[in-house]
């Protein structure tokens, strides 16, 4: 029944699209996309899908979607050969690079390439070897200070804690809303019919300023002030303290700095924190001792404890919390996942082994900002690149992202990147910030690709691979991404991007990947007829935990045995993997560090702080994907979702009504956008979803711009940011709401930004 690429009938394949990686029957008539459904035989998913899942065909098919590369000149587009783009490339960065040096050629690296074939195994090549010295990318606006403290608890910034769902009986979940997101640092499919069966088994509580979808599907909402969560669960260890309950359980002979902890939790009573947080000291007592008495329980924070002020902290104390209670590493608990193959993005960041806190090793030109684990705040790219002076940034590289909506102030970017002297950007689109580019190299869809999700795995609940060939053969001319990556690497190192030597840089790259691994990449290469990211997705299987070892394990894992398994392998669910996952010279879990024990001055300060009268939170939709899937007809049905929620006392304060289109300022500007009143979130909250704002002028994205929305990041303060990690804060930010075309408190006229 399963046919090969190209062909007409039911092919199988996995969805790329979110961390739920579904595996989905995609039938082909006449070589189009006639239908997509869930396949209930994928070893791993077994059935699940979602809308976004069945629009693959569209985004395939899409109009707009760019096929053949664009070349910007005196304004205008036009299509151009890939041989005319790279040249064209050259033409623009070459000069730059021989006036000012590489440092002023920065790159965004964007959401998209975590879940794409090539550029997730090949972004490291860009990054490592082209020389540029500051790049930037969503992390530092999404789970930058989560890699923080687990550089420093476990020495290994992608060491991060898995919650074991489907065995644990009492689920905390803190700032993330899995109902809509499906399960972020945290991969498995059909996450909420797995949060109903833990509630069947023991108890759901959910900790967010909104009652989300996953709340409202929680035995308890405790509605939380956005950014005291660290309060909180300071509080919480106090109370494990101050009750004698704290059980180390499998990290007994493991931990260091408990003594530490204990001292500093000493301060941080439920009383104190309560009336900040708005969550009772007796709740917060009583969570304490229920997550002490429950053999199987996780406390699970995602983006809203990354996104916002305390970000490092509360990101840290997640886990302090899960270690205290004898929840590490034990099933039902939180557990280190062992991937099949491991992936190239999660290697140790030379010079930052041991998980010491060796930060800011460079600072930034205009603002200062200090580099934490090779990046600094993603808001400083507009400043870098308006500023003039010694070390201003004339060129920039954008690989799939969409930094104009995605990111703080995305405004202002906006406007710097209309004086860049070069961009090059390689997308799929013409949206808000490829229009500015002046060569787009686009991708292959992602059904003209082969799939294995990269870094998606490294956070699954189960040990699991699969492997999904091609739908549609791409034209033969087209490269793949990683194609285009190793191009743009030589071209920033001074070779002309037509003349790089692709095959050279690709074996190079291997061996240098065999190297980590104990193989010498030379003989290796020897068994394969070809190179790409199907070369290294075999390697990181046969090395991995479960592969052939290159005939050591002879029946061990291949990528040839994916191919004969289309439904995938699943290996099981997670198992103990300390101490040997710790990457910290001694192998202890650094319970209490320094640095981030340093940052408890910052947040006792917040405590005193007047309470603002409102701020602003992020949310997400299932039926969107940050800002790139409005083009997708099927998902824009329905009622407008770039709305502000308000809670009805809030709106009444305000003098606005729902329905009515409202005036948001906060520090950074204002934009106007309509709002819905409801109940299902805090007084003194307001909820607006980001990736909107669409309708600029020159861009080519049709059903998204007849449904622009605002673009909420307007309102992002850019030196808003948790301090520690450099993470934006996006939630927590204080706003005012008033009827658009009222004069704002201050005087002067407002209107959209
Ligand atoms: N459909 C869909 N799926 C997606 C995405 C998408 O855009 N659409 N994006 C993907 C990406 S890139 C990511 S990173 C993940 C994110 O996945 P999640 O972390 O699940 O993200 P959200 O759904 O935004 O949920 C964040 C929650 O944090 C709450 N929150 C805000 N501030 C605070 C605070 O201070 N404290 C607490 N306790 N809560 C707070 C918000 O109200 C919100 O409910 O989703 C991924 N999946
Ligand atoms: N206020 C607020 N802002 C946020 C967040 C929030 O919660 N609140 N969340 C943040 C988070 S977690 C994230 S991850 C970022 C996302 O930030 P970005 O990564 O900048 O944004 P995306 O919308 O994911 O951009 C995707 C880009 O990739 C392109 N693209 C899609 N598929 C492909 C492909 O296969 N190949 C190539 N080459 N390009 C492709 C699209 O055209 C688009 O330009 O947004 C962040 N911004
Ligand atoms: S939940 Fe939806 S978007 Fe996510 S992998 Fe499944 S079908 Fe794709
Ligand atoms: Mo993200």
């Amino acid at each position: 029944m399963l046919v090969q690429p190209g062909e007409d009938g039911v092919h199988l394949r996995t969805c790329p699209l979110c961390e739920a990686m579904c595996g989905l029957q995609i039938s082909v008539r006449d070589g189009k996309v006639h239908q997509i459904r869930a396949n209930p035989d994928d070893a791993w998913s077994g059935g699940h899908i979602c809308p976004k899942g069945t629009t693959l065909g569209a985004i395939h098919e899409d109009p707009d979607r760019i096929r053949q590369p664009l070349i910007k000149i005196n304004g205008k587009w036009r299509e151009a050969t890939w041989a005319e783009a790279f040249h064209r490339c050259s033409e623009l960065l070459l000069p730059i690079i021989e006036k000012y040096g590489i440092s002023a050629v920065t790159a965004y690296t964007g959401n998209p390439l975590a879940h794409n074939f090539s550029l997730g195994r090949y972004i490291g090549i860009l990054l490592g070897m082209s020389g540029m010295p500051i790049t930037y990318s969503p992390g530092t606006i999404d789970q930058w200070p989560k890699n923080l403290s687990s550089h420093l608890m476990y020495g290994g910034w992608w060491t991060i804690p898995v919650p074991d769902i489907r065995r644990t009986n009492l689920l905390v979940i803190m700032g993330a809303n899995p109902h809509a997101s499906q399960g972020s640092l945290m991969a498995m499919p059909n996450v909420m019919g797995e949060i109903a069966k833990v509630r069947q088994r023991g108890s759901v509580i959910v900790i967010d300023p909104v009652r989300t979808g996953t709340a409202a599907r929680a035995d308890e909402w405790l509605p939380i002030t956005p950014g005291t969560d660290a309060a909180f669960l300071l509080a919480v260890v106090h109370t494990l303290f101050t009750e004698n309950l704290v059980r180390l359980g499998n990290a007994e002979e493991i931990v260091e700095g408990i003594e530490t902890l204990a001292r500093i939790a000493h301060d941080w009573t439920p009383e104190r924190v309560a009336p900040v947080t708005g969550i009772p000291a007796e709740r917060i007592r009583s969570l304490g001792r229920q997550l002490a008495a429950t053999q199987r329980a996780a406390v699970y924070g995602r983006i809203g404890l990354c996104n916002q002020e305390f970000g490092g902290l509360s990101s840290w104390l997640v886990d302090v919390v899960n270690i205290l209670t004898g929840h590490l590493d034990v099933p039902g608990g939180v557990m280190f996942p062992r991937p099949t193959a491991w992936s190239v993005t999660c290697q140790p960041q030379l010079g930052l082994e041991g998980g010491v806190a060796k930060f800011g090793r460079w600072s930034t030109r205009v603002r200062g900002a200090k580099e934490v684990l090779g990046q600094a705040p993603v808001s400083c790219m507009a400043e870098e690149i308006s500023t003039p002076g010694d070390g201003q940034i004339k060129a920039l590289i954008t690989v799939a992202g969409n930094p104009v909506l995605s990111t703080p102030a995305g405004h202002e970017l906006d406007k710097a990147l209309a004086g860049l002297e070069a961009m090059i950007s390689v997308d799929n689109w013409i949206n808000e910030t490829t229009r500015h580019a002046d060569v787009i190299l686009p991708g292959q869809s992602p059904l003209e690709q082969p799939h294995h999700d990269d870094l998606i795995l490294q956070f699954a609940v189960d040990s699991f691979a699969n492997y999904s060939p091609p739908v549609f053969l791409p034209d033969p001319s087209h490269p793949g991404e990683w194609e285009i990556l190793i191009r743009l690497t030589g071209l920033c190192t001074g070779t002309p991007a037509e003349d790089v030597l692709v095959e050279a840089i690709d074996d190079g790259f291997f061996d240098y990947l065999s190297y980590t691994q104990g193989f010498d990449g030379a003989a290796l290469r020897k068994r394969y007829d070809h190179g790409g990211p199907e070369r290294i997705l075999d390697m990181t299987l046969r090395t991995g935990y479960f592969g052939d070892k290159y005939g050591k394990n002879p029946d061990g894992l291949t990528l040839h045995k994916l191919r004969k398994n289309p439904d995938g392998i699943n290996f099981g669910p997670m198992v103990p993997r300390l101490p040997d996952i710790l990457g910290t010279p001694d192998q202890k879990i650094r319970l209490a560090p320094d640095y981030l024990i340093d940052d408890l001055t910052r947040l006792a300060h917040r405590m005193e702080r007047t309470p603002d009268d409102l701020v602003l939170v992020s949310r997400r939709h299932l039926r969107s994907n940050n800002s790139w899937m409005h083009n997708v007809p099927a998902l824009m049905k329905g009622r407008d979702r770039c709305t502000i929620h308000m809670h009805p006392d809030d709106a009444a304060r305000c003098g606005v009504a729902s329905g009515d289109t409202v005036t948001v300022q906060s520090e950074a500007g204002s934009i106007d956008i309509p709002v819905e009143i409801t109940k299902e979130i805090k007084p003194g909250v307001v909820s607006i979803p980001h990736g909107w704002g669409h309708g600029q002028p020159e861009t080519r994205v049709t059903t998204a711009n007849a449904h622009a929305g605002v673009n909420t990041n307007i309102l992002s303060p850019p030196h808003f940011t948790d301090e520690i990690s450099g993470n934006a804060a996006v939630n927590g930010i204080p706003v005012t709401v008033r009827p658009a075309g009222q004069l704002s408190s201050r005087g002067g006229t407002v209107g959209a930004s």
